[in-house]
């Protein structure tokens, strides 16, 4: 899929300060697991969705080629791409000015806990000084134009509690340990001060773990997922994991976007936890993921030192009362719901694997 980089035509931008038709909303993550779940979410609700995208050598746009509309094609066109990045103040400041959005979601991340380990610099600059440079783009947006309806959404983390036992809600402290989180709090509280300062409609989101079938491969809930499929298949035997003691709150993100939205229609902007209030194992996760396919993990799953982290969040389970009262939030989908959604859509996605291993077109040793 191509992307777009012209100046956008359509929306309340472009009409002479008529009544806008529609809302426009910008995601900054857009090709993110919940970038694409967000972006079918508010197109069903009628919104024009602008998403900004990074260069990359291949393309990155997977998870939302399959609402993708010719920008040509004008008239239908209602998600519209844009090259920008989270390190490039210039870029964000830029579109804005011609995006003109009602809603800006930042999705946007180096999202992987343990690889902040190993690149903590560029976590810091992306997640913390990122959100900085998103807000500051809101305010001085803001300041020039004078369109003070324009609302935030801060997509933080549960990981942000790291060791402070659970239930975990907005009151509790925050002692995070990872460079990742250590930057999710940064985030957090970049967000908080421009809603003090400037009076910026801007939410913090504090989400729990949310997986689906679009999860990043290498979390660990689609690393079970994709390896219980390609083993029921046939295409591979073992499975290398870290800690299978840690638990985590795991829902599904489909149902979370809504969440996200839901924040920016309130009449005041505040901070909220999204989470399902039950903590799964990762081992309690195998024996659902293996077992409804009648293997049993411990026939495959092999210890590798290599993916335990230098500090772990051993638990966390998020009280999601507040949101389930104002924002009127609830889970739609459970963990075993969860799991066995994610193994279908993987043992569909091995058998087609399978097609291309047995064509000559795969090697079946090549593992996500
Ligand atoms: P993903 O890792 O799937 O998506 C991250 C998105 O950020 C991708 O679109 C990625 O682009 C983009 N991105 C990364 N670096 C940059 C950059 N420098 N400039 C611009 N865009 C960039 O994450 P999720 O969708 O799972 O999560 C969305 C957000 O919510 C993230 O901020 C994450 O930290 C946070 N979060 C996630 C939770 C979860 O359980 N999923 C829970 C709590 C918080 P590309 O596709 O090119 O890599
Ligand atoms: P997490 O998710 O760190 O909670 O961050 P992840 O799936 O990476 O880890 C969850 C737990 O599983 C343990 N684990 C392994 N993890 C991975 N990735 N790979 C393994 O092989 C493995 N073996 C065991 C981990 O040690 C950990 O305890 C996710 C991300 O989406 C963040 O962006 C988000 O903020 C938080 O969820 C909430």
């Amino acid at each position: 899929m191509a992307s777009e980089n012209e100046t956008p035509k359509s929306g309340s931008s472009s009409n002479g300060g008529e009544t806008p038709k529609h809302k426009i909303a910008l995601i900054a993550g857009i090709t993110g697991q919940d970038g694409s779940y967000l972006t079918e979410f508010l197109l069903e609700k009628g919104y024009e969705v602008h998403g900004l995208i990074r260069r990359s050598s291949n393309f990155n746009t997977q998870r939302i080629n399959h609402i993708y509309i010719d920008p040509h094609n004008s008239q239908k066109a209602r998600m519209k791409l844009h090259y920008a990045d989270l390190t490039d103040a210039s870029s964000l400041r830029r579109w804005f000015d011609s995006i003109l959005p009602d809603e800006v979601y930042n999705l946007a991340a180096q999202s992987h806990v343990a690889v902040s380990f190993e690149i903590p610099d560029y976590t810091a600059d992306v997640v913390a000084t990122g959100a900085l440079r998103l807000l500051e783009a809101v305010r001085s947006h803001i300041a020039t134009t004078g369109r003070s309806h324009i609302k935030y959404y801060q997509a933080g983390s549960s990981e942000m509690f790291g060791s402070t036992p659970p239930p975990q809600s907005e009151t509790t402290p925050f002692h995070p340990r990872s460079p990742y989180a250590a930057s999710k709090c940064a985030a957090h509280w970049y967000t908080v001060n421009y809603r003090e300062a400037y009076g910026l409609f801007a939410c913090n989101g504090i989400l729990f773990n949310h997986e689906s079938p679009r999860r990043g491969e290498n979390f660990v809930t689609r690393k079970i997922t994709r390896a219980v499929g390609r083993i029921k298949i046939g295409l591979q035997s073992k499975l290398f994991l870290g800690n299978l003691v840690a638990s985590r709150d795991w829902g599904f993100a489909g149902d979370y976007v809504e969440a996200m939205w839901l924040m920016l229609q309130q009449e005041k902007p505040d901070d909220y936890v999204v989470a399902t209030e039950e903590s799964h194992s990762v081992e309690e996760f195998l024996e659902v993921a293996f077992g409804y396919v009648g293997l049993n993990w411990r026939d495959h799953v092999v210890i590798d030192k290599r993916y335990f982290r230098p500090a772990e969040v051993d638990n966390l389970k998020g009280d999601s009362s507040k949101a389930r009262k104002v924002l009127g939030w609830k889970p739609k989908v459970g963990f075993e719901q969860l799991v066995k959604m994610m193994v279908d859509e993987d043992v569909e996605l091995a058998k087609r694997e399978k097609v291309l291993v047995d064509a000559g077109y795969m090697d079946a040793q090549q593992q996500p």
